[in-house]
């Protein structure tokens, strides 16, 4: 079978790109080429520029690693979206030029994010890519702001980047790009941008700094759209559908959303064509998701993983643990405000989306990172809350599940690592911790902005105590049928 290229002769069932992706020139650099990119950004531009062109093609920047590009460069940046609803169909993307990766790729993303035709910076790294703490200020024990601090010439990250090809463009007179977040950080931009100005302030002083704050848009983003982690299946089900080698292959849901603030310094491309939602504020609509999809998430993937459950949809199998989704799904929506949206309609759908059959969500995946996804998705929702007087219970099981997957211990009775930038601090608050009067407070000293004392005393913190020691004692299995029946 032949490799997936930009002269591969259209095959299978999937549809090609009904445009010549080769006409385009790149006006979009890529920092962070995962699944979710593919699945999201580069499908929006594709339809984009299947319907009217454009030079907006991306060129993609892998910060980890090489594998994306070699996966990549050799297909000419094409790859296959594999969509997974009651059917499943494909398309060949075409809005990726190529791949930056490896020893070359600082240099490399500096030339071309400087390049005058480079118009968009756009980012897709996780939450932990940034090294921007959950308050929005730069961090600076994330290891990429300290290796970039001390050499701003020969930046690792995406801070380092962004700050020395803006300060090259200043130096050439070339006007600035818009920088667009798309992670699951509340006002995304915005805190990007605070995040920059004090990273450019310290490595290269004020003028520079000043000159992004006067010059530099960064548009906050609501991006959604379910996309599990590739596996050997997915690539199978590509060559099926294409009837070429594709190793590069993602899979992806229906579904799919993005609000932008239409904010933007030097044009982008008309991604409303595609079914984007430009707004002035997007404030709104990330509490509705982050809080209610990515919120219900983190909660069902810490019980799903101590309740045997390896995939949402089996979570959304069994009738209890299903309906503490929805029981979560509504008191994070009572926290959401100033949206003319059923949010109703909204938590069913995602209630739906969540128990799709076709598609693997691995509750291990959501699971990871949780230090930097519970502040904004349960912690700032569970504090309105309760300020509100709206329901908080969720919220209390939400992290009670949290506190009792880290306490989780091996055959021999040691703590269990978990995947988390954090692991070395989370590894010794649990060590030695066994009930929830121990590990609460050690939990709470490491992460004071995922249990803040708010959240620890009082009713709230009463209730929390109870959860983790119920799990701890009689296993999240029999915690979820109480739950469900109160
Ligand atoms: C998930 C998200 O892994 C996670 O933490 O909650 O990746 C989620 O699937 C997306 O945000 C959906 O848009």
């Amino acid at each position: 079978m032949n490799r997936l290229s930009a002269t591969a002769f259209p095959a299978g069932t999937a549809e090609w790109p009904r445009y010549r992706p080769e006409e385009y020139r790149a006006g979009i650099v890529h920092l962070g080429l995962g699944n979710f990119a593919r699945a999201h950004l580069l499908a929006y531009t594709d339809e984009v520029l299947a319907k009217q062109g454009g030079d907006w093609r991306a060129i993609g920047v892998s910060l980890r690693g090489t594998a994306v590009a070699e996966a990549l460069n050799p297909q000419d940046g094409r790859y296959t979206l594999i969509i997974r609803g009651q059917q499943t169909h494909a398309r060949v993307i075409g809005a990726l030029k190529h791949v930056i990766a490896g020893t070359q790729m600082a240099g490399c993303a500096l030339t071309a994010m400087a390049r005058p035709t480079c118009r968009i910076v756009s980012i897709t790294v996780t939450e932990k890519g940034y090294g921007i703490t959950s308050e929005g200020h730069l961090d600076r024990a994330h290891p990429a702001i300290r290796a970039d601090l001390a050499r701003p010439e020969a930046p690792t990250g995406v801070i380092g980047l962004i700050v020395a090809a803006l300060a090259q463009r200043r130096a050439m007179g070339v006007p600035p790009f818009t920088v667009l977040s798309c992670d699951n950080l509340s006002h995304n931009g915005q805190k990007l941008k605070r995040a920059v100005l004090e990273f450019a302030t310290e490595a290269y002083g004020e003028e520079i700094a000043g000159w992004i704050l006067e010059q530099v848009r960064f548009p906050s983003t609501m991006v959604d759209r379910i996309t599990p982690a590739s596996t050997a299946e997915t690539l199978a089900t590509a060559a099926t559908l294409t009837g070429h080698e594709d190793a590069a292959a993602v899979e992806t849901e229906p579904f799919r959303q993005w609000v932008i603030e239409d904010d933007f310094s030097a044009g982008r491309p008309a991604w409303e064509l595609a079914g984007a939602l430009f707004v002035r504020d997007v404030g709104p609509y990330e509490h509705m998701k982050l809080r209610m999809l990515n919120g219900a998430h983190s909660m069902l993937a810490y019980s799903g993983q101590l309740s045997g459950r390896a995939y949402v949809r089996d979570v959304m199998a069994d009738p209890a643990h299903a309906a503490l989704v929805r029981r979560h799904l509504k008191a994070a929506a009572a926290t959401v405000r100033g949206l003319a949206i059923d949010l109703d309609a909204y938590a069913a759908a995602l209630a739906e989306r969540f128990a799709n059959p076709s598609i693997a969500h691995a509750t291990a995946q959501i699971a990871m990172d949780g230090t930097q996804k519970l502040p904004q998705r349960i912690t700032a929702p569970a504090l309105e809350a309760l300020e509100a007087g709206t329901p908080v219970r969720p919220f209390a099981f939400a992290l009670a599940s949290w506190v009792a997957y880290l306490a989780r211990r091996d055959a021999r009775g040691a703590p269990i690592r978990v995947d988390d930038p954090r692991a070395d601090v989370l590894l010794a608050a649990v060590s030695g911790a066994t009930d929830a009067a121990t590990l609460l407070p050690a939990i709470a000293a490491a992460c004071p902005d995922i249990l803040p004392d708010a959240l620890r005393t009082g009713a709230f913190g009463a209730t929390l105590a109870e959860l983790v020691d119920a799990i701890l004692r009689e296993g999240m299995a029999a915690v979820i049928v109480r739950e469900a029946e109160l």
